[in-house]
């Protein structure tokens, strides 16, 4: 198995390892790796749905989404899909998943089935390069602080995607979310340092209104997509991506109108949040 960085501080391309049958040693290592990295990439993959669930299972437990459509015959697998008359994209601006959730799902498994002939990459960003770079008197400030978090906005029956050509195929619009989390998280495994807000789903500090919250909040969203943070994965067919959701934010890059592009992704279970 051998690992190459994408870029300086986020994201590892994994090559040399089937994923399907990959050894306890080989998954230690995709862990850690992905644990630190943010995302990691897999080329040429044969992953049937089977062999997906059974891969997820390895992680610990499968969330199902509230809101995408689910696989009729395996409703572990969510469809993140766009058909070719659509024009709103799944994910189409910077996120976290789940952030919503007061344990929110540790991170995604996401295969690539139906892909435009060109675009729809999907960047991501390193939420502990983002907390590292922040100038000394912004991370004193926001030392203690929690927020809020909750998705009614996008995905209510008058929420964002209510209003676009995505309202039509997304379920739960009845759902009601929210909760809070430390705006700076400790990685549950490496103890790293984290920022854990997001420009999706976050509302405001607690103890703040949103107007209050909304002048930090802007400084933190713009600090968390630095170019150097990023990394972008670019999808062929046979390639997989994982990523853990308290590392990473991303961002599903929607330029490829006319065309369809369809994902297969997993949610895994993920653990309560701590400063
Ligand atoms: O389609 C993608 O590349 C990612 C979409 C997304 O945000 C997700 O699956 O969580
Ligand atoms: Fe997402």
């Amino acid at each position: 198995m051998r690992t190459t960085p994408m870029a300086p501080q986020c994201g590892v391309e994994i090559s040399g390892v089937r994923l399907a049958t990959c050894n306890d040693a080989e998954m230690q290592a995709i862990k850690q790796a992905i644990y630190e990295r943010g995302v990691a990439v897999f080329r040429d993959q044969e992953f049937t749905p089977e062999q997906h669930i059974d891969f997820a299972h390895r992680w610990g437990g499968i969330d199902i989404n509230n809101y995408f459509p689910l696989q009729d015959e395996y409703p572990e697998i969510a469809i993140v899909r766009k058909a070719a008359d659509q024009q709103t994209n799944i994910g189409g601006a910077w996120h976290t998943d789940h952030s919503y959730d007061q344990i929110p799902a540790m991170g995604s498994i996401l295969v690539a089935r139906l892909l435009p002939p060109e675009g729809g990459d999907t960047l991501f960003a390193h939420m502990g390069a983002a907390y590292d770079n922040l100038p000394d008197e912004l991370k004193a400030e926001i030392e203690g602080l929690e927020a809020f978090h909750t998705a009614d906005h996008v995905y209510k029956a008058d929420g964002l995607y209510a209003q676009t050509d995505m309202g039509r195929d997304l379920r739960g619009q009845d759902m009601k979310t929210g909760a809070v989390h430390p705006v700076v998280i400790r990685h549950p495994v490496t103890g790293r340092k984290l920022l854990y807000v997001n420009s999706a789903f976050t509302i405001h500090f607690v103890g703040q209104t949103r107007e209050e919250s909304l002048p930090l909040l802007r400084r933190l969203f713009d600090a968390a997509v630095g170019e150097d943070n990023q990394c972008r994965v670019e999808w062929r067919p046979g390639t997989v991506a994982i990523w853990d959701n308290r590392t990473t934010w991303h961002n599903a890059l929607n330029d490829y109108q006319g065309h369809a592009r369809e994902m297969h992704r997993i949610t895994l279970s993920g653990e309560a949040l701590a400063a």
